[in-house]
């Protein structure tokens, strides 16, 4: 890799304070890296990415198998050989007059025989440092490894930023991904969606054990007994929130606790036991900074106080941060394009102009999260109680449901839509299907991980329980019906009541779905007419929506396992007859 890219200098990363600190001041005088108020923020950094790489670019993220069909008709494909022909075009030089740095990692604890580890080349700085918190690095890795040998070869190179010269390349069958051309999060953190979600998928599926884009949160019941749920939404809908919610005060004195293990990813086997359990194979989180506020997001906020890296929001001239959903807005600052802003700023059409770019992120390691749970280093993980599909649906999927078996529930989550959000470039708002949150994460056809879903159930003693969700259904007017964040705790409480038998259902065509009565709303103050309108299964929109699945799977062919059209026959004929 070092002939090809023509670095100056080669460096190892050991992961140590003293590397961070000499990294960090290298990055602060080249600009790469903006120090914040270390009295204020200690440790915080600021980040700005280039205009045009400020998110995942799904449409240049291929799958690169020898076959065609193995990568499936939802993923963009390469040939290997052209790919890596392409990708050494572009790789050639590149490094001249740069370091390459070379990081080890461990995607789950180190020297768990459930963990996976990688060894990054990069040419970025910001990505060393994100890496030093979202993973296990550095040495250890490395002393692992040497007696393991075994690992995932991770080329990164930001080339010159030009999206033309932009490829995120995952070649599974040689367990290797080759990233060029950006500098943004989930496109150059190789460790994340590429390594533990598109190539971790693909071994999951060879191993027997699941790969998930999902949070992991234990709910400590009045009780003391604690419950394990995982939870699968689209990006930017809504995982991170989750994971770390603070109970409602009715709630709280009641007596919940909240624990969070994860809040993007989950890698679940099977256990002796017949449960399924899961872990989570980062430290840290790469969260979405608009929107996060004290009230929606507290545990959040505590932690991403210090040793935090801002990505993309507005710096202040006290030199802290701000973004749009934030506490208080400044009066004068500068955005993240680096340009003077202040709040009533408009375009040339009169439209304010935002200060943080809508998908601006804050990365900071999950033990400065205030619930933080004991069990992230467990190599074990967690047992789930339930599974949680959900997306960002202004109309038609109810406030939560119950599926009505295994089989029932796979369909849902490979039936799961959701509004585009500022995570991906694309149509914002535009309503897409995207599979258990994995349309672009999953490394091969989808038609065999659905498949996959089937048999992993029918191997279990004790399946999780399989629910959908929808914090975002809105009115006429466009207001949303759900007041969502910590009061989401009511419908995960209900949950875990319906997993043991404990709690009253409405047997509906689509699955239960709570009573009013059976969800605790102590304290909310919610119109009825919002109740029902959350709670409400309209058949004719189900019908219009089950003509749309039907359409989304005709791709698949074939492929699509058989169970898949039972289901579907089988909704359609509740939602007439039933
Ligand atoms: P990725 O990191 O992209 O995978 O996103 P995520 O699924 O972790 O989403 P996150 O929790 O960061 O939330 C994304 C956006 O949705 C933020 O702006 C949140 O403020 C907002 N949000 C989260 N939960 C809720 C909710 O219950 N209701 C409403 N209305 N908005 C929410
Ligand atoms: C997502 O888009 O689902 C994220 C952010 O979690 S990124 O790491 O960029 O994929
Ligand atoms: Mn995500």
């Amino acid at each position: 890799m070092a002939k090809m890219c023509q670095p100056d200098r080669i460096y190892w990363c050991d992961g140590s304070d003293a590397e961070k600190e000499r990294l960090r001041a290298q990055a602060f005088s080249t600009g790469e890296l903006i120090e914040l108020n270390q009295s204020k923020l200690p440790g915080c950094v600021l980040h700005r990415t280039a205009e045009n790489d400020v998110a995942r670019t799904e449409h240049l993220t291929f799958i690169c198998t020898r076959r065609k069909e193995d990568a499936g008709p939802t993923n963009n494909w390469m040939s290997p050989e052209e790919a890596y022909r392409r990708a050494k075009e572009i790789l050639a030089g590149s490094m001249k007059g740069r370091t390459m740095y070379v990081i080890p990692f461990s995607m789950g604890p180190v020297g768990s025989p459930f963990s996976k580890i990688g060894v990054q080349l990069t040419d970025s700085i910001y990505v060393v440092e994100n890496m030093r918190i979202m993973a296990r690095m550095g040495s250890k890795v490395l002393d692992y490894l040497c007696s393991k040998g075994e690992f995932t070869k991770c080329l990164h190179s930001k080339v010159d930023l030009d999206v033309n010269k932009r490829l995120i390349l995952h070649f599974p069958e040689d367990n290797t991904i080759w990233s060029v051309g950006s500098g943004y999060g989930g496109n150059v953190l190789l460790g994340k969606k590429c390594l533990a979600l598109r190539i971790a998928s693909y071994l999951a599926r060879q191993e027997g054990w699941l790969a998930e884009h999902m949070l992991i949160m234990g709910v400590e019941e009045p009780n003391g007994r604690i419950e394990y749920v995982a939870a699968a939404f689209p990006s930017a809908c809504g995982k991170t929130n989750l994971a770390m919610l603070v109970p409602p005060e009715g709630l709280r004195q009641k007596g919940y606790r909240i624990w969070t293990v994860g809040d993007d990813i989950a890698w679940m086997r099977i256990d002796t036991d017949g449960r399924l359990w899961a872990a989570n194979p980062e430290i840290g989180m790469f969260g979405v900074a608009p929107g996060t506020n004290s009230k929606t997001n507290p545990n959040a906020m505590l932690a991403i106080g210090k040793n935090t890296i801002y990505t993309n929001v507005v710096l202040k001239p006290d030199r802290t941060v701000w973004w749009e959903g934030a506490d208080e807005p400044p009066a004068e600052a500068v955005d993240w394009r680096g340009r003077p802003w202040n709040p009533n700023l408009k375009d040339e059409q009169g439209d304010p102009v935002l200060g943080a770019h809508p998908n601006s992120r804050f990365t900071a390691p999950l033990s400065q999260v205030p619930s933080v749970s004991f069990r992230l280093d467990h190599h074990h993980g967690v047992p789930i109680s339930a599974i949680i599909f959900g997306g960002r649906r202004a109309c038609l999927a109810p406030l939560a449901y119950q599926t009505f078996s295994w089989q029932h529930g796979v369909y849902v989550g490979a039936t799961i839509a959701s509004e585009l959000t500022a995570a991906q470039y694309g149509r914002h708002g535009e309503l897409r299907r995207d599979p258990m949150a994995m349309l672009p994460f999953c490394g091969y056809n989808m038609a065999d991980y659905f498949a996959h879903w089937l048999r992993m159930g029918a191997r279990m003693l004790q399946p999780p329980k399989i629910f959908h969700v929808n914090w975002f259904r809105q009115n006429q007017n466009g207001r949303y019906l759900w007041p969502g964040f910590g009061e989401n705790l009511r419908v995960v409480e209900w949950i875990l009541a319906r997993c043991r038998g404990e709690v009253e259902a409405v047997t509906t065509p689509v699955g239960y779905i709570p009573l009013k009565s059976s969800l605790d709303l102590t304290g909310l103050d919610i119109p009825d007419d919002d109740i029902k309108a959350l709670l409400e299964v309209d058949r004719s929109a189900w019908l219009e929506d089950l003509a749309d699945q039907r359409k989304f799977f005709e791709q698949f062919g074939d492929r699509l396992p058989r169970e898949m059209h039972t289901e579907m026959d089988a909704l359609e004929y509740r939602l007439k007859h039933f």
